[in-house]
């Protein structure tokens, strides 16, 4: 049973990546058991005191499942999850697996007008949310969307206080069956593997994000070549550094690679050096992914701690671009190897290697990790560009899916006809073989790895009176690489301060990360040739006004 609003590989892809053994036939779900069986005493996850074994994270990933069943959910449903780093999320994540529920991922920055959005298009039967978190109410925010929906939706609460009207995460996690006897049950309805196992969010471009499905299998070969590249085995030591949501920690090669070759999982709540390097000094961590800004700042407190970092291999650093001088920075600073990466929600991974020169690794981006990756590079008009020009990187390939999730309008733009993807990135191979990222045409702000769609800060923007036409730009950020500007042309006799936007954007429960930090007033905008605003020269500007101001 496939979702509706999903747009599946052609017959003779699904045959091609099922004959190399790319794709394996199994739900993700499956694998959790085959690791129990393996290796059932070794510890899977650490959690600050608290270790978990295999064994006992299959087990308890089976309780919650059967649980999951018990309050009404069936394999082909979505449920919404906003959860911290914790044992108990990647529980909750392979519960999922085991009976074909689909989480859509979201971020703990995402407010109503993102979770209300993300409900409604993947009709999901529940939320799952910390009881608070960062003084946050989530509980209640959780609440009050599940009653807005108008249809039945749980509201499950990981904490200590969950109200009564709510289900406690943690009690559904409590073996209460024999584990043979259910691990057969539930293998007897395993889902189908060419099916949705989650929901991974686009950065996106439009006014509303987008969401990205990811089938079982195509998700599992993600991890798993991702691992290979990567070295992991049974002595790597994940450190779950960025939230777990995201890509990049959980499947690049992240999380689901380390359970998947046999290592263990370090989960910790912040990124700030000083949660981190104790975690790593405790726990002989041996990897972590890290975005620019997180570097940065671990570089700069690696200087001065007291905490030993030395079993640290290998750092990963990617989600935005680092210049080749900072690159050449981390590994000392560190102690350890720097592996940039290249990655995107939608598909294509591209990773240095651990033991490429550092010509590649502090001068590029990587290359793809699977020989089954199709890449093309194109100019404006879709023609390839000779090799080590610039251009539009389009692709293919086995965990490349070949739509958005329910959008096919903005699917008829994002693909080519023939199921490429644009990723909207400018990039060029360097002459040693792997990508150079060297822009985008893409309409985001990537704040230290975060993606912003342009058009969505516009639409909430375009809601005040005073505002008669607005366009929003990145600008040079000096810790997060980019910021949010926004640039308006008021209607006549109006005034407008950045304060007032701000104020806006927190009355409409727009996420933090995308509040604007620039506001600029402006008579006109600058036009293409087709009579769109010329974001480029209106950047130019704004940076040139900067410089006058300054
Ligand atoms: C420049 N731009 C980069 C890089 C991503 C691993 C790592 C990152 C992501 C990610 C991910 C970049 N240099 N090293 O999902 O699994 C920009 C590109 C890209 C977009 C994707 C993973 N690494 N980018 O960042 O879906 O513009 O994934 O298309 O959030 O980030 O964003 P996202």
């Amino acid at each position: 049973m496939q979702r509706d609003g999903f747009t599946p590989w052609p017959a003779e892809f699904v045959e091609r990546y099922t004959s190399a053994g790319y794709w394996r036939g199994k739900p993700l779900g499956h694998w959790l058991w085959s690791w129990a069986d393996e290796r059932g005493e070794r510890v899977a996850i650490v959690d600050g005191e608290y270790a978990i074994t295999y064994q006992d994270l299959a087990e308890h990933a089976d309780a919650l499942a059967d649980n999951l069943l018990d309050l009404g959910l069936r394999e082909g449903d979505n449920i919404l999850v906003q959860l911290p780093n914790t044992w108990e999320f990647v529980a909750l994540f392979l519960a999922c697996q085991r009976i074909g529920v689909a989480p859509v991922l979201a971020l703990l920055a995402h407010r109503e007008h993102e979770l209300n959005y993300l409900a409604d298009l993947a009709h999901v039967r529940a939320i799952v949310v910390p009881d608070t978190w960062q003084r946050f109410d989530h509980q209640r925010l959780a609440g009050d969307l599940a009653e807005s929906l108008g249809r039945p939706c749980e509201v499950l609460v990981l904490g200590e206080h969950v109200d009564e009207s709510h289900v406690d995460l943690r009690t559904l996690l409590e073996r209460g069956q024999e584990p043979t006897r259910l691990r057969a049950r539930l293998d007897a309805q395993a889902p189908d593997p060419g099916e949705i196992a989650l929901f991974l969010l686009s950065g996106g471009t439009t006014g509303t994000p987008k969401i990205i499905s990811r089938t079982h299998q195509d998700y599992e070969y993600n991890a798993r070549q991702s691992g290979a590249v990567c070295g992991f085995d049974e002595s790597t030591v994940y450190l779950v550094t960025l939230p777990m949501g995201h890509n990049f920690p959980l499947g690049s090669p992240g999380i689901l690679a380390t359970l998947i070759h046999g290592g263990r999982v370090v989960m910790i709540r912040s990124p700030k050096p000083e949660v981190a390097f104790p975690a790593i000094e405790r726990e002989r961590a041996t990897v972590t992914s890290l975005v620019p800004a997180i570097a940065q700042r671990w570089v700069e407190a690696a200087a001065t701690t007291t905490h030993d970092l030395s079993s640290l291999d290998l750092v990963q650093v990617g989600g935005s671009v680092i210049d080749p001088a900072f690159a050449a920075r981390i590994g000392p600073a560190l102690g350890c190897t720097l592996q940039q990466v290249y990655g995107m929600a939608e598909g294509l991974l591209n990773y240095t290697r651990p033991h490429d020169p550092v010509s590649v690794t502090n001068h590029t981006q990587g290359r793809p990790i699977s020989e089954a990756d199709e890449i093309l590079i194109v100019d404006e008009d879709g023609r390839p560009v000779p090799f080590g020009g610039t251009g539009e990187l389009l692709t293919r390939g086995p965990y490349t899916p070949r739509g958005y999730f329910r959008a096919p309008d903005h699917n008829a733009r994002a693909y080519t006809p023939d199921g490429w993807y644009r990723t909207g990135d400018l990039v060029r191979w360097h002459r040693n073989g792997n990508f150079v990222v060297e822009g985008r045409v893409k309409d985001l702000i990537n704040r230290g790895g975060e993606k912003i769609s342009a058009p969505e800060v516009e639409a909430v923007v375009d809601l005040l009176p005073a505002v008669r036409r607005v366009s929003a730009i990145a600008l040079p950020d000096p810790e997060y690489g980019e910021l949010v500007c926004v640039c308006v042309v008021l209607h006549e006799d109006y005034s407008l301060t950045l304060d007032e936007v701000r104020a806006l954007f927190a009355a409409q429960g727009v996420a933090k990360f995308k509040h604007p930090q620039q506001l600029e007033i402006v008579t006109d905008f600058p036009l293409t040739a087709v009579g769109k605003v010329d974001k480029k020269a209106l950047r130019q500007d704004i940076l040139a006004r900067g410089e006058s101001r300054a």
